[in-house]
């Protein structure tokens, strides 16, 4: 059943937004969305922090009572320590719609429980500020212990998030991909109907959930962020309101979502809680417009952007595991695979595809991408998908990907290397001997812009191509474990 006050707050809302879009002149008489601004831009006073540092501690009070609406209760949704993960979906579609739905959860129950119907999430933007702000790193405020500080965290006030995860260089690279599911992560391994089990089944991360989403939150880590239990870190909110502001600013920058209905029509059922308690669906394609939700981050209308063409989504499609689609795929385009490996920290992984499909040496051409793009023809791309990937001791281990180089080890510099491709975090992933086995995460890593370089650099002969897999401990040395990686496959998309 649909809980009467939600129900009424959201048929208003709709009502209000329609009716003065179609009014001329009464746009400008309705209420200014509350605006979800920078942490960085705001003084440790500024009214939409001190809501947010009264509603946690609220939230916390209630939590002793076993409420619902309560920190724990709320961050059940997402996952607790012992079971990890709940109703939370990583690793496919459903991923950036349902945390924009749950975070959502959170500033409308703010705005009610602190009486404050102008409350905004604020939001950590580390691609701009990556060190971790002083609101939440302080162990007091004016002398009282601040309800934002966790104890144990390994970043404190000012640590900095590395480059390699949140710089520049990984923003425009995400920022770049031209469709959604290579953008936020791609449908689940052989979905086919909307049936709610797919909610959480494997598909592909993307670049923006395997690097900066997953390694913030373990190098932030401390007791929660590194978990299923992460949200009960009042960090968590403003860390996925960034991630949520980073799909917007895609959106604006022309990236398209996906007209699919079996993303569009997905139902996430009873999985949040209302204000009064009671629980509420929502639908994925009721997600897509930050202004319907009640919120903005003021940016600009999307301009135009060249959709990818059905070739390229049918071939995605085919890539991530829909069988039926392979024979039609493999006339589009061709991959080529090799598997099992381990990946140990004293013994990378090398994994050499000799004569890469023909369309790769095209597609690492930046002249050829360049006609290409003067033509607003989406140039090929080619792609490493590493599936099934299990860290031996959970989510303390990370992977450096290079490409071509002649010698990696642990120790290899990323930033300003050439032959250094991306950092893939495992978020949530327990260590192989805790407990039960579960399919372990695949990343759909795009190896273009640094073939490119090597291109220009006149260092890439031939149609060799080489993956390396360097572990490395997400925090420290120590963290480092053996990855076993099921499948790495070469694909030009
Ligand atoms: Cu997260």
């Amino acid at each position: 059943m649909v809980p009467r006050r939600v129900f009424l707050q959201t048929s208003l809302a709709c009502g209000v937004a329609s009716f003065a879009a179609t009014v001329p002149g009464l746009r400008a008489l309705a209420q200014p969305l509350p605006r979800r601004r920078s942490l960085h831009e705001m003084a440790l006073d500024d009214p939409d922090l001190e809501a947010w540092r009264d509603f946690v501690e609220q939230m916390q009070a209630s939590s002793r009572e076993g409420q619902p609406v309560s920190w724990l209760g709320f961050a059940e949704v997402h996952g607790n320590l012992e079971q990890g993960f709940n109703l939370c979906p990583h690793g496919n579609w459903y991923f950036l719609p349902w945390h924009r739905s749950y975070i959502r959860m959170y500033e409308v129950t703010c705005r009610e429980l602190i009486a404050k119907s102008d409350f905004a999430l604020p939001f950590w933007d580390w691609t701009a500020h990556p060190d971790f702000p002083a609101a939440f790193g302080d162990p007091t405020y004016r002398g009282r212990p601040n309800p934002l500080y966790v104890e144990g965290r390994n970043t404190q006030t000012g640590a900095a998030i590395p480059k390699r995860n949140t710089g520049e260089t990984v923003m425009e690279r995400i920022y770049d991909l031209p469709t959604f599911e290579e953008f936020g992560s791609t449908r689940a391994t052989g979905q086919t109907d909307v049936d709610a089990k797919w909610i959480k089944a494997h598909g592909v991360k993307g670049e923006l959930e395997y690097n900066p989403h997953d390694n913030v939150h373990c190098i932030v880590a401390g007791p929660f962020m590194c978990s299923g239990a992460s949200a009960r870190d009042p960090i968590f909110q403003m860390h996925h309101c960034n991630i949520d502001r980073i799909w917007a600013e895609w959106n604006a920058r022309g990236g398209e979502d996906s007209t699919d209905s079996l993303w569009r029509d997905m139902t996430f059922a009873d999985n949040f809680i209302a204000p009064d308690g009671t629980t509420y669906s929502t639908v994925v394609r009721d997600l897509l417009v930050p202004e319907d939700l009640g919120y903005t981050y003021g940016l600009e209308k999307p301009r135009g952007r060249v959709v990818a063409d059905p070739g390229r989504m049918l071939f995605l499609r085919s890539l991530v595991g829909s069988p039926s689609l392979m024979a039609e795929a493999q006339a589009i385009d061709a991959t080529v695979e090799a598997g099992p490996i381990t990946a140990r920290p004293g013994d990378p992984a090398s994994v050499s595809f000799r004569a890469a499909p023909l369309g790769a040496a095209k597609a690492a051409d930046p002249q050829i991408a360049n006609t290409l793009q003067a033509a607003d023809i989406e140039p090929k791309r080619v792609y490493a998908v590493l599936r099934n990937m299990r860290p031996r001791l959970g989510s303390e281990t990370g992977l450096h990907v290079f490409v071509n180089a002649p010698d990696v080890t642990a120790a290899t510099p990323v930033d300003d290397n050439p032959n250094y491709v991306t950092s893939i975090g495992f978020f949530g992933a327990r260590p192989i001997d805790d407990g039960p086995v579960h399919a372990g995460s695949a990343a759909l890593v795009d190896l273009t812009p640094a073939l490119r370089r090597l291109s220009e650099a006149g260092r890439l002969d031939g149609d060799d191509i080489t993956v390396q897999l360097v572990p490395v401990g997400v925090r420290n040395e120590t963290g480092a474990g053996d990855v076993g990686i099921a499948e790495v496959e070469l694909a030009v998309l």
